[in-house]
């Protein structure tokens, strides 16, 4: 998707003649071609996706900050009266806010269906949007949107002024656009829509894994969040005044042109025809986050199976890694789990983890079964890395451990080994062992550990003592806390629901949690 050359695609066009049917009707009688209006409602149609899914992300964390500490109290704004309570242990599940289906895709508290809407549609979106700008420039129609004389910022402060005397400007002034809705859509293409793809970016953890100067850019990833929010905000800010815009100029005359092609057509139909693609996107939302809730499973599997190999394309396999330096270290690391229950774990608790062992099992050549003293016995590798939860947290720690790729190399898995199963001493939200996989190629990155220290000190009870996992490429939640034990497998299919771990079974999260 992102090696399309322009330049042999407008060729290719031009070739076949494309360029004349498609400015048909052409520019000088102002009429909108086919491709555009599909373009206009398609755009329409995805845009809301992504709006109604980032305000279900939004939701599973729903406070903002300008820092990658998320320290409580910090955030410059909320959507929650549910502040954490400050005498107890608290966990970030906690801080998920149900929403209602009417502004949310597919409401409640969704998050991983959120998600899954959200990159479903961003594939599209991003598609339409490149078909958009590739005809826009093959055919001409460019030279209405993109302003070519400066003189556009006086004329449309004139014509700003005009709508906020509460007047029209004359029939003249529309070419089709007025100078300032041709620069508000001017910007809305070309810098709104990239800034929202760019900020979207930058929030994924994979990514921030292989460039991080390129998060840094954007002064990190709250930031990014945060700014991605006020994209939001602008684009809905835009819907509005545009759809208000529309009616008040002449909802016939407008329909007319994005509908029909020409405000000369029948402005009755128009109207109706308008009202219907609008009804039937809406009632689209509807069904689609009903469907959702009814069949979570199904409608994972159905999203997943278009967006997945978009993602797989774009999965980054580098070996750089994140550096950050001791001071950027967070000063209060948040908790996310429920600590364990289990006797076997408040045992080894009690006697400081005397009698632990960490076993891995299954497709090796030599299962291991390795004390905590052995563990530390072995080298040790710290790093400060950025923890990105999946319900929009993060925060910065120094972790200190062994290499799970060496402890690979020891125990050498077979040749049908393909995923490492984490058991933890913990329950899930569904009340059984809390476990999750990563595959081969994720175990074995370099800053992949298993981490028996943070912060210079043994990891506290709260974050996984005393052996956690750190794959600094995935969300938080593959991290497994309080480990049991590790297990080697071919697939994962056959382990409780098989979506490859707690949270994939229960709340439809990915099981390759790269962004
Ligand atoms: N056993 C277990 N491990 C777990 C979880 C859990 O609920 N149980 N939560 C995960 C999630 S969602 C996150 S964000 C991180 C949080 O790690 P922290 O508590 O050290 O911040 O742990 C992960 N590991
Ligand atoms: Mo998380």
């Amino acid at each position: 998707m992102m090696f399309v050359r322009f330049d042999l695609l407008v060729a290719a066009l031009s070739l076949l003649h494309v360029h004349t049917w498609l400015t048909m009707p052409v520019l000088a009688d102002l009429g909108f071609p086919p491709w555009l209006r599909a373009a206009h409602w398609i755009n329409v149609f995805f845009i809301g996706y992504l709006m109604r899914s980032g305000i279900q992300i939004l939701s599973s964390y729903p406070r903002l900050y300008w820092n990658d500490h998320t320290t409580p109290g910090t955030e410059w704004i909320k959507f929650t009266k549910n502040d954490p309570p400050k005498d107890k242990l608290w966990i970030t599940l906690d801080q998920e806010v149900p929403v209602s289906p009417l502004i949310a895709q597919p409401g409640g508290k969704q998050l991983g269906l959120g998600r899954h809407w959200h990159f479903f549609s961003i594939i599209f979106w991003l598609l339409n949007g490149l078909v958009y700008v590739v005809l826009l420039f093959a055919t001409g129609e460019w030279r209405r949107l993109i302003p070519t004389s400066w003189s556009i910022i006086p004329d449309a402060w004139h014509t700003f002024l005009t709508y906020a005397t509460f007047h029209l400007p004359p029939d003249s002034a529309f070419h089709p656009y007025d100078p300032l809705q041709q620069l508000a859509y001017a910007a809305v293409v070309f810098l709104l829509g990239p800034f929202l793809i760019l900020t979207g970016a930058a929030q994924s953890p994979a990514l921030e894994a292989q460039f991080p100067w390129y998060v840094r850019l954007f002064g990190g990833r709250q930031f990014a969040r945060s700014l991605h929010f006020l994209g939001l905000l602008a684009f809905i800010a835009f819907t509005i005044v545009h759809t208000a815009l529309v009616i008040i100029t002449g909802l016939g005359r407008n329909l007319g042109d994005i509908v029909l092609g020409q405000h000369q057509h029948d402005q009755g139909l128009a109207i109706i025809l308008g009202i219907l693609i609008v009804a039937c996107i809406l009632a689209l939302y509807g069904i689609t986050s009903w469907l959702s809730q009814r069949f979570p499973r199904a409608i994972t599997h159905a999203l997943a199976a278009i967006y997945g190999p978009f993602v797989r394309m774009m999965t980054l396999r580098s070996r750089s890694r994140q550096e950050y330096r001791p001071e950027d270290i967070s000063p209060v690391f948040p908790v996310n789990g429920e600590p364990p229950t289990d006797p076997d774990y408040l045992k080894l608790l009690w006697e400081d983890f005397a009698g632990y062992h960490l076993e891995i099992t299954g497709l090796v050549k030599h299962p291991l079964c390795l004390s905590l003293a052995e563990i530390k016995a072995l080298p040790k590798q710290t790093q400060i890395t950025k923890h990105d939860c999946i319900q929009g947290w993060s925060a910065i720690g120094e972790w200190g451990g062994v290499s799970l790729g060496q402890l690979l190399e020891r125990c050498e898995p077979l040749p049908e080994a393909r995923y490492l199963v984490f058991w933890s001493y913990s329950d899930d939200t569904s009340g059984r062992p809390f476990y999750e996989t990563i595959n081969l190629a994720l175990a074995r990155h370099p800053q992949t550990i298993l981490a028996y220290e943070m912060n210079g000190q043994p990891v506290p009870m709260p974050h996984g003592a005393p052996l956690r996992l750190r794959v600094e490429t995935q969300l938080g939640f593959k991290m497994v806390k309080w480990i049991r034990r590790i297990e080697v497998v071919e697939r994962y299919d056959a382990i409780r629901e098989g979506e490859g771990g707690s949270r994939e079974d229960n709340k439809h999260y990915e099981q390759a949690a790269a962004i």
